[in-house]
């Protein structure tokens, strides 16, 4: 077909105009922003359409071999500014914007960030949608359309108070609903068996419906596709009470078709065993898997060969249940027998696992799966059945080892194990670092390693250096640009070359100058949201991720303690004046990381107003952090806070940000902290506190949190201060049990044993600090040693090793 006189073969203030007239209705000249928001969206979406359905006729065209990668959460944030950096129209837009007297970065400001997702596990998988695009893979996102993403954060009082995120509500211009889409969705009944086949007598049906989010490559006119499922009512959902009027009832009935895609679990730990979280997980995947059986059998006559042209990833066990509805589909839709199809199964999927953590692995009680997936079930047993054969084979005897292997727990309440599910039905099972990964196969994964040690992989997690250099630091982008060229966009090792740049004077001041202006940016953005001023002269020490136990938010708060009461007892030492910045949601449910919330509130209240203190230590709490107060938070940071308890992070991959924008890390040796140091240098980052080995061989051994409080005098000083209420004089024992958890609840995080350490390193810091040089100099040399963090690099090598997926070139 020929399509001529495109509009987008007008410059780009005129297809601005264009759209305002035609698309948005209103006349250019009155325009408000959130006009040209709308206008600016439509021309970036009108060109992004077009390299859609060109790849896609690419794709088909040479019937290539594709990744599927499932997951319940996609933390994409904002397009436009990425949309019109991927189109190359940023230049164009912004002259565009200029003749309405507005800048292209405010416009930008206005586009609501799509948060379908917690945090590390969903911002990978955007990241990685946008390295998939970037490398030309043929690719498809799967996942859910949320109604209500992430919920949206406030501080009253200090406390945090949940609000839903309707990102919908006034629609986005990012979508591309697709009408045609539409697959049923089943759920419970029973099963009956004739001739050995099975037959599924559902009890109820939803339709899953597709809304398309194209996703841009860099460097290339390709682009990917993440398709998201929305549950709607059966067309004929309960005519009766339609028709008779009963109104109510016909809405109340539609509601619970449709409740399944309203919002996320905002839980990224402890996992909800809600009925309806299974019911989610089940409906995109049977949406997902109904619609890459039929595309393959669009291009191919049979499924037979479907493991040569799809690899199926499962982004951790979330969407694991995939494993059994694609056995379900081949045995009991297409006639497979069951070795055939597990054999085609086996070939199809992989899995990587996010965490190590007992209480964080999903389990699903098996009377539950027996009412919402009764076939789903019978599917389940049977690979168990058959996978327990196998493993005695290997093992005779040895029953204790069948018992830990069992895709159902018995012990208890009997459960299915969907990390187990999930490595019996995958060909490569992977960690998301070196460390992580090797632990899978040494603790919870250790016997199906000893089955299957080639199963078990590392691919190191990854950040997309185009949202989080390119977009989030333009100033640097700039001088990288300058120096290096504009290559290392898509080829992050060009960072390498800074090394030579070490010694360059110029350079330096160029970099600090940059530095100096986003902590200007970030300290706006401080003031903006919480009324606190603070100077971007002190060194902005920074912890922004999810509150979490683990993760120790609370060992940084001991040690700003610890500051304070320094400060106040020698207020004429040379002291490094700080800001600290924490920003980060706490699962609702999640007691304990909501008073570590209201404690570092009570904290910096108590700190900030304290005039003995003034420059010299200011302590804020950045509301609703997400993917656009990342971009703002990143490049402003000097210091990285990574001090998770060693073995606990699987990877992190704010450390990744954090480091790219120039902040040295102060970390434990945990997940890609280890290579992070291997990658820039052990005198350019600040490692402290116990090894992993350490952590275990002192539980072992008997941890005694308590000595630490009897022996170090400072940190008594510290948990007595906030245990005491000296933080929360209107309710002293508001901190009594959050302390009494360290000191006398065992400590499960070993904050006690690491504070010392913390506190020596935290000093090392200062006295770097003090050395402004010497700070640029190594702060240039982690910007050089990031480029292996590409997730580029992960992705290349996730094609390579495990999906084996080629790009088409262009
Ligand atoms: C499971 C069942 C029911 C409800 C919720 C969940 C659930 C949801 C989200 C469980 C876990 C998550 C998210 C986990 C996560 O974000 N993990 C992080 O993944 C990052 C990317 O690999 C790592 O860098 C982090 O170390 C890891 O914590």
């Amino acid at each position: 077909m020929n399509v001529s006189a495109t509009p987008s073969a007008a410059p780009l203030p005129e297809q601005i105009n264009a759209h305002l007239l035609h698309t948005v209705a209103v006349d250019p000249d009155r325009a408000s922003p959130s006009d040209l928001m709308q206008a600016t969206a439509q021309v970036a979406r009108a060109q992004l359409s077009k390299r859609w359905v060109a790849t896609q006729t690419l794709e088909r065209t040479h019937k290539a071999r594709r990744v599927v990668y499932l997951s319940m959460e996609f933390l994409m944030g904002r397009t436009l500014s990425n949309a019109l950096d991927a189109l190359n129209l940023t230049q164009g837009a912004s002259a565009g914007l200029a003749q309405h007297a507005q800048q292209l970065e405010d416009i930008a400001d206005l586009e609501r960030d799509a948060a379908l997702g917690n945090g590390g596990l969903g911002r990978l998988a955007a990241c990685f949608l946008d390295s998939m695009a970037t490398l030309g893979l043929p690719s498809f996102g799967y996942g859910i359309r949320y109604e209500y993403g992430m919920f949206a954060q406030e501080i009253q009082n200090g406390s945090q108070v949940e609000y839903p995120d309707s990102w919908l509500q006034d629609g986005t211009p990012w979508e591309f609903p697709r009408a045609d889409i539409t697959y049923p969705v089943r759920f419970g009944g029973w099963v009956t068996h004739k001739n050995d086949i099975a037959i599924w007598q559902h009890a109820g049906e939803v339709a899953a419906k597709a809304y398309d989010m194209v996703v841009p490559g860099h460097g290339t006119t390709k682009v990917s596709t993440l398709r998201l499922w929305k549950a709607v009512a059966p067309a004929h959902f309960d005519l009766g009470a339609f028709n008779t009027g009963d109104y109510a009832r016909a809405a109340s009935t539609k509601n619970e078709f449709e409740n399944i895609s309203w919002v996320l679990y905002p839980n990224d730990s402890t996992p909800a065993g809600r009925e309806l979280r299974l019911k989610q997980e089940y409906f995109f995947v049977a949406a997902s898997m109904q619609d890459l059986v039929k595309r393959h059998l669009n291009e191919h006559p049979t499924l037979h060969n479907l493991a040569e042209h799809v690899a199926i990833h499962l982004n951790d066990t979330h969407p694991a249940i995939g494993v059994a509805e694609l056995m379900r589909i081949l045995c009991d839709e297409h006639g497979f027998n069951w070795d055939h199809a597990w054999a085609l199964c086996g070939k199809t999927f992989s899995y990587t696992n996010h965490t190590l953590m007992p209480e964080a692995l999903e389990t699903w009680p098996v009377s539950l799966i027996q009412q919402v997936l009764p076939r789903h079930l019978e599917i389940i047993f049977r690979i168990n059945k058959e996978f327990l054969d196998l493993a005695a084979r290997f093992r005779p005897g040895d029953h204790e080892f069948l018992k830990r292997l069992s895709l159902i727990d018995e012990t208890g309440e009997r459960r299915v194990r969907m990390a187990h599910l999930s490595v019996v039905g995958s060909q490569q099972v992977n960690g998301v670092s070196a460390l992580h990964s090797e632990l899978l196969v040494h603790t919870i994964f250790a016997d199906f390693a000893s089955l299957w040690p080639k199963r078990f992989t590392n691919m190191t997690n990854g950040v997309t250096p185009r949202r989080w250099l390119a977009q989030a630091n333009p100033g640097l982008a700039r001088l990288l640009d300058d120096t290096l060229g504009n290559q290392w966009r898509t080829n992050l090792d060009q960072l390498k070359r800074l090394e030579d740049r070490l010694g360059d004077h110029d350079f330096a001041n160029k970099f600090m100058a940059i530095k100096r202006a986003n902590k200007v940016r970030l300290a706006d953005l401080i003031e903006k949201t919480t009324g606190i001023t603070v100077s971007p002269d002190s060194l902005f020490d920074v912890q922004v991720k999810r509150i979490h136990e683990y993760k120790r938010q609370l060992l940084n708060v001991l040690h700003v303690v610890g500051r304070y009461q320094a400060i106040l007892a020698n207020p004429d030492a040379p002291w490094v004046p700080r800001t600290v910045i924490f920003a980060g949601k706490a699962a609702s449910s999640y007691q304990a990381a909501k008073s570590i919330i209201r404690l570092i509130h009570d904290v910096g209240l108590t700190i900030n107003n304290d005039p003995r203190v003034g420059d010299k230590l200011k302590l804020v709490f950045i509301p609703n952090y997400g993917v656009s107060v990342a971009e703002t938070i990143m490049p402003g940071a000097d210091l990285s806070e990574q001090v998770s308890t060693a073995g606990t992070e699987a990877s992190g991959t704010g450390n990744m940000k954090l480091a790219l924008n120039g902040a040295l890390t102060i970390g434990t040796d945990d997940g890609a902290n280890i290579e992070i140091r291997q990658n820039v240098g052990d005198e350019n980052i600040f490692i402290f506190g116990l090894k992993t080995p350490e952590v275990r061989d002192l539980r072992v051994a008997g941890y005694h949190p308590l000595n630490y409080y009897d022996n170090n005098p400072a940190l008594r000083a510290v948990l007595d201060a906030i245990g005491g209420g000296q933080f929360s004089p209107d309710e002293p024992s508001r901190y009594s049990a959050l302390m009494n958890s360290l000191v006398w609840g065992g400590d499960h995080y070993m904050l006690l044993a690491d504070y010392a350490s913390y506190v020596a390193t935290q000093a090392q810091v200062d006295a770097l600090y003090h050395q402004p040089d010497e700070w640029c100099r190594r702060a240039i040399r982690n910007v050089a040693g990031m480029g292996v963090f590409s997730s580029d690099r992960t992705i290349a090598q996730y094609a390579n090793d495990i999906w084996h997926v080629t790009s088409l070139g262009d």
